[in-house]
């Protein structure tokens, strides 16, 4: 399907004067209107293409109909998507789910969507058909070497598709850990995960990033092998500069203050990506902002102190990527939702007055440092990311563009209702 320019001009024409009217009324609460604009025109968030089809529980799917059934159609998604918001123009692919046939074509294709391609991902949490070791016991941390061998070329092989595909960074996750005591020695497992990780390390070209993702537990329930990100900061660390860890806002213990760990690797210099989300409880994969929108903004009002502190450019000097994918909504409307969540934290962000701020803390002025977060963090945005949206040819609303174009029928229409997509 393709929505031509036409019609989001004559969408957009139904509302300009409402927005016009609310976006004028915002401007006395923005100073420097521009290059705040400026800096939500430049920022695009990846989407996975794991999150463009239903999700399952562990119980069951309810798959929704018309969703991709190739990585064609995944980047075709992830095409309309950004037509309407003009704000996703990059996708993160999983390898062996997404294995492109021909690079080249899948190159050419994406550019023809405006999109480019995000950090590569690797699984070793699951054995595949034919495979001939089982990644049951672990992947990188296992007791033997022959499948710990099979863990690293596999995530050597996801690298050189990279490659192909003009991607520049490759995102670690893995499952290892243990699900009793007992069962794993913490200091075998964490050394044959680091020799392993730098086995691949050694593959990674020298504009490239590795990312390492940590996760608190599940599948494992008693140690996970990269549980949190003070192990996270320890392997990229010893792994060296090129090694970054990745924050995934669902993996944490419940209550963590991610907004300070945030803090932390930005001062080190070791934050190297985002997988957004949300949860009440845990790897719970909802839309961003759905749950706890005030904790988003404050993880944005650190990322942003932060990376201006470092002169670090917001748009391309991390990794922003989404990661969710659940059972009940349309993924390409709970995508949209999930971008718009992200968009609104970080313009609220950029409202936060810095100045004011270190001057409260610096007085103890509790209350006033409250104030000032609250302030930003209660100023409707939504105009001034809609006219950031408009400005860059999208849509003032794209989820209603989404439902007036009747997007989900087309795609039924021409894929059918009962397609599966690759993944999870
Ligand atoms: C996991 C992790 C990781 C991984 C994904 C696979 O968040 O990012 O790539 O799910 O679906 O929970
Ligand atoms: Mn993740
Ligand atoms: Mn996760």
């Amino acid at each position: 399907m393709n929505v031509e320019k036409y019609k989001i001009e004559e969408l957009n024409e139904v509302t300009i004067k409402v927005h016009q009217r609310k976006f004028t009324a915002l401007l006395d609460e923005i100073r420097d209107v521009d290059s705040v604009l400026k800096k939500l025109l430049d920022f695009n968030i990846a989407i996975p293409s794991w999150a463009l089809g239903t999700g399952r529980t562990r119980f069951a799917r309810f798959a929704g109909g018309g969703e991709p059934r190739s990585l064609e159609e995944k980047i075709e998604d992830i095409g309309l998507l950004h037509k309407l918001n003009q704000s996703s123009g990059a996708i993160s692919l999983h390898i062996p789910w997404d294995i492109p046939k021909s690079p080249n074509d899948i190159r050419s294709l994406a550019a023809m969507h405006g999109i480019r391609f995000d950090a590569m991902n690797s699984n070793t949490f699951q054995d595949q058909p034919g495979q001939k070791h089982s990644y049951k016991f672990g992947s990188m941390q296992h007791v033997q070497s022959e499948v710990r061998k099979q863990a690293v070329d596999h995530n050597i092989d996801v690298i050189n598709y990279g490659i192909e595909l003009g991607s520049k960074s490759i995102t670690v996750w893995l499952s290892d850990g243990s699900c009793f005591p007992g069962q794993l020695n913490f200091r075998r497992a964490f050394e044959n995960t680091l020799e392993s990780l730098s086995e691949v390390y050694k593959h990674l070209p020298s504009d490239w990033k590795m990312f390492v993702e940590y996760k608190a537990f599940e599948p494992n329930f008693y140690s996970t092998t990269v549980g949190d990100w003070g192990q996270s900061l320890l392997y990229a660390s010893k792994l060296g500069e090129k090694a970054y860890t990745l924050v995934d806002l669902g993996h944490h213990l419940p209550n963590a203050n991610i907004e300070q760990i945030v803090a932390l690797l930005l001062m080190e210099g070791k934050l190297g990506g985002f997988h957004f989300n949300d949860s009440k409880y845990g790897d719970d994969d909802l839309t961003v902002g759905s749950v706890k929108p005030y904790q988003l903004f404050l993880i944005f009002n650190e990322l942003i102190d932060g990376m201006d502190a470092r002169g670090m450019s917001h748009s391309t000097d991390l990794g922003w990527m989404i990661d969710a994918s659940h059972n009940v909504k349309d993924p390409l409307e709970d995508l949209i939702q999930s971008v718009e969540a992200i968009m609104i934290a970080y313009a609220q962000a950029l409202l936060v007055d810095r100045e004011q701020l270190r001057k409260a803390q610096e007085q103890n002025d509790t209350v006033m440092g409250q104030e000032i977060l609250q302030k930003a963090f209660r100023t409707d945005v939504r105009p001034l990311v809609a006219e950031a949206r408009l400005l860059s040819g999208g849509t003032l609303n794209p989820l209603q563009a989404f439902r007036t174009l009747k997007i989900r029928e087309n795609l039924i229409k021409e894929r059918g209702l009962k397609t599966i997509s690759t993944g999870l």
